[in-house]
């Protein structure tokens, strides 16, 4: 049985993205217009350019899918690009400082960047969100929600309620332009926007994802490369422009005294049914992962993207040709992408937690892997309760 993975395929102005999905189990009910609407969302947000005007992001499923519910088989998924002409995009040959362009004309050995940024592009994250999105379908089916907003443009910072729930966040987040999960943060935000726009600049932030409803155990410490932590910081980090990730308290965990960091443990038989199964924290500073596994809290993904390297007012560069210096090339592009990476990055966790809860649960069908989830909540509930503990 093929472990739970995906590529991508395409280029920028090519014919198509694609994202190839494989280890699926069957009978997961694939709902296309969710799949669409994450799509849509992700060519949305205020400081997005013109790109998104002409491209439609629906998909089209090739495979694996019969009758809207998965047959276990690969999945290909296809997101045609409107703006589909690679032959004719005239050469780069003055690389903009911050994007591929130099450190990948250096290494295939050409002048001409393009045949770099037309891969490196944000635009392949369309195929990663459409992965996401099938996962998501998975992780619905067992009330595990995903939740991902903006909490920083430029330097503007949004403070969001930390006992908020999925349906609280997603309501507020889904209620303006920059998918921002605090309401009185939302002008000032869209005022950063405007005015790098207005100083034909650009401008970075700071995406969050929660999970919700995970049960404790998913990922696991005996091997580096299973835990839960590294692999979404993986993931997130991995998503173009992104330059840090963090997990519950983060970085600024290096300022408190442990006191202040670890999230005592009480037990209230009253949560046994919730994810934590009644093993209750006062705070949740871990970010819901503990020795790489979820311990049954919220997790908490941040991720900071930099600003977009595409500038109307060029930097300084050289030309590839000549080697002397010019101003660097502008390409069409967005003045602040951080609320369409905030719909990436909540796909790229799904993707991950799916995988995780697969390799805990796994089986051909879901209705395997509802059994041996199911088993496990039983056993997790009943510890301590035979013979004393
Ligand atoms: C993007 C599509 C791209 C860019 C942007 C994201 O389209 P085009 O280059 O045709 O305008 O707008 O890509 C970048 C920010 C980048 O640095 O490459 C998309 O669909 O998200």
């Amino acid at each position: 049985m093929a472990r739970l993975d995906y590529r991508t395929a395409g280029e920028s102005h090519g014919q198509a993205l694609i994202a190839l999905v494989e280890g699926m189990p069957a009978g997961v009910p694939i709902n296309l217009d969710r799949v669409n609407a994450e799509m849509h969302r992700r060519q949305g947000g205020y400081g997005r350019g013109g790109r998104q005007k002409i491209e439609q992001d629906d998909v089209t499923l090739l495979s694996g899918v019969r009758q809207s519910v998965t047959l276990g088989s690969p999945i290909a998924i296809q997101i045609a690009n409107k703006d589909f002409r690679i032959d004719e995009a005239p050469p780069v040959h003055r690389p903009r400082p911050g994007h591929a362009d130099l450190a990948g004309s250096l290494k295939w050995l050409t002048t001409d960047c393009r045949g770099t940024l037309e891969r490196a592009s944000a635009r392949e994250t369309a195929a990663r969100v459409a992965a996401g999105a099938v996962a998501r379908c998975l992780l619905d089916t067992f009330g595990i929600e995903i939740v991902g907003f903006v909490v920083r443009i430029g330097k503007v910072q949004a403070e969001v309620d930390p006992t908020a729930g999925a349906a609280a966040l997603r309501a507020a987040r889904d209620a303006n332009d920059v998918y921002c999960a605090d309401p009185s943060a939302v002008e000032p935000m869209i005022e950063q926007i405007k005015a790098a726009q207005l100083a034909r600049d650009t401008v970075g932030g700071i995406v969050e994802v929660q999970v919700h409803g995970l049960c404790p155990g998913v990922g696991s410490c005996l091997r580096w490369q299973d835990r839960l932590d590294g692999r979404l910081m993986h993931a997130v980090g991995a998503i173009q422009a992104f330059k840090g990730v963090e997990i519950g308290l983060g970085f600024s965990a290096a300022e408190r005294p442990g006191s202040e960091v670890h999230d005592e443990i009480d037990f209230d038989p009253v949560l046994r049914d919730a994810p934590c199964l009644g093993f209750r924290r006062r705070s949740n500073h871990a970010g819901g992962l503990e020795g790489g596994m979820s311990n049954g809290q919220p997790i908490i993904v941040r991720g900071v993207m930099k600003p977009i390297s595409t500038l109307l007012q060029g930097r300084a560069s050289v030309s590839l040709v000549t080697r002397r210096p010019e101003r660097s090339d502008y390409e069409r592009s967005d003045v602040c992408a951080v609320p369409a990476a905030s719909v990436v990055a909540e796909a790229v966790v799904a993707f991950e937690i799916a995988r995780a809860f697969l390799e805990k649960f796994g089986g051909d069908t879901l209705c395997e892997v509802r059994t041996a989830y199911e088993q496990y909540l039983a056993a997790a509930r009943a510890l301590g309760e035979r013979a004393g503990g």
